[in-house]
């Protein structure tokens, strides 16, 4: 019995892979989705679950990629899915990786090592299933990773405002209009920092875009080789969304690293660490200015000059002011000094 519930708790073990050419080939997400042409989010299903394999249960939020991506009586996934609600994916993963070590541990199934992913929007992630995430992450003795695939809006319903919609982005609830031109005044919401920051139990929270994609999977890897509940945040170009020519999708995702927007990196452990591009900018490489990633996508394309001019100065005061760029949004105050008392 002991030797059961010890197994049950064990990840399985994926290493990295070390280039495009020794990414395995077998598909868990294959042909027969209706997500629109050059869909990056497809593309994150697609290459989380090759990255995860065959022993993997994925739950998905309502969304696209559960509307887009499910017809009666057909489906892309290869692997076990299950659709749960759109705020639910906390709770779809936290009760699905009990449920099956509790099976494992009665001996009702094989004890082995099970990736159980659970996928939202940032609709549902971000703002209405916060909650259940943030639960999530609290409980270390539960295997499961969530995946925030987050195209900026809640983009099945027809292109609304999400808590992560970028500041001034023409959608239909916020339509530019003549007397009034910025219409959504809010910044983005730190999602990833905000959750790694405040739950000490989970041991790794990455950001990625699909755009690098072995980058992309490795990360979702080392997220299934960590054991407790873990958290990744990708940001997904949406030609539909965002107004542009689906061959840009690629090109945008890079934009938006190498314009600063969207910083990748990772904390393992507590520990913050940049890759790829971000890396790069963090050692000196210059960013990319803003107005090259905003004027490709028609949803910025009321911006003026002064609207440019603003945006460009919310991502250098990231860059510049912040505790950790894109991370922690926190300064010293000037003079202050930590009691040891
Ligand atoms: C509680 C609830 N409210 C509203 C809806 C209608 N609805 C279905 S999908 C969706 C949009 C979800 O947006 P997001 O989570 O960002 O995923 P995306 O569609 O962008 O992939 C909404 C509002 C719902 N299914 N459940
Ligand atoms: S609306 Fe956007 S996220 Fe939804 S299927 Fe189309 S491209 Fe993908």
């Amino acid at each position: 019995m002991a030797e059961a519930t010890i197994f049950a708790n064990q990840t399985q073990t994926l290493e990295p892979f070390k280039g495009v050419k020794k990414v395995t080939i077998e598909e868990y997400f294959s042909s027969g989705h209706r997500t629109c042409q050059g869909c990056e989010s497809a593309l994150v299903m697609k290459l989380m679950v090759k990255a995860a394999g065959p022993r993997t249960i994925v739950l998905g939020s309502t969304g696209c990629m559960y509307v887009a991506n499910t017809t009666y009586y057909s489906t892309p996934w290869v692997v076990p899915w299950m659709h749960t609600q759109l705020g639910s994916s906390g709770s779809a993963a936290l009760g699905t990786a009990a449920g099956l070590k509790a099976l494992m541990k009665k001996g009702k199934m094989k004890a082995e090592p099970i990736n159980v992913i659970a996928f939202c929007g940032d609709g549902g992630g971000a703002d209405m299933g916060l909650g259940a995430i943030s639960a999530t992450l609290t409980h270390k003795e539960y295997n499961s990773l969530i995946l925030l695939y987050d195209n900026e809006s809640y983009a099945n319903t027809d292109i609304q405002l999400s808590g992560l919609t970028p500041y001034g982005a023409h959608t239909t609830f916020s339509p530019p209009g003549t007397v009034k031109r910025i219409i959504h005044t809010r910044w983005k919401k730190n999602v990833a920092g905000m959750l790694a920051a405040g739950h000490p139990e989970c041991r790794y929270v990455a950001t990625v875009c699909a755009s690098y994609a072995v980058e992309m999977m490795n990360r979702v890897r080392k997220a299934l080789t960590i054991p407790g509940p873990t958290f990744i945040h990708s940001l997904d170009p949406c030609p539909k969304g965002w107004d542009y020519d689906p061959m840009l999708s690629h090109e945008l995702g890079e934009l938006a690293i190498e314009t600063g927007i969207f910083p990748l990196y990772e904390v393992e452990d507590g520990v913050v660490k940049y890759y790829g591009k971000t890396k790069a900018i963090v050692d000196g490489r210059k960013r990319k200015p803003v107005r090259e990633y905003l004027l490709k996508q028609g949803r910025f394309a009321h911006f003026t000059e002064e609207d440019l001019a603003y945006f460009q100065a919310k991502v250098d005061e990231m860059w510049e002011k912040w505790e950790m760029p894109g991370v922690v949004a926190f300064r010293k105050q000037p003079g202050a000094v930590p009691s040891v008392n």
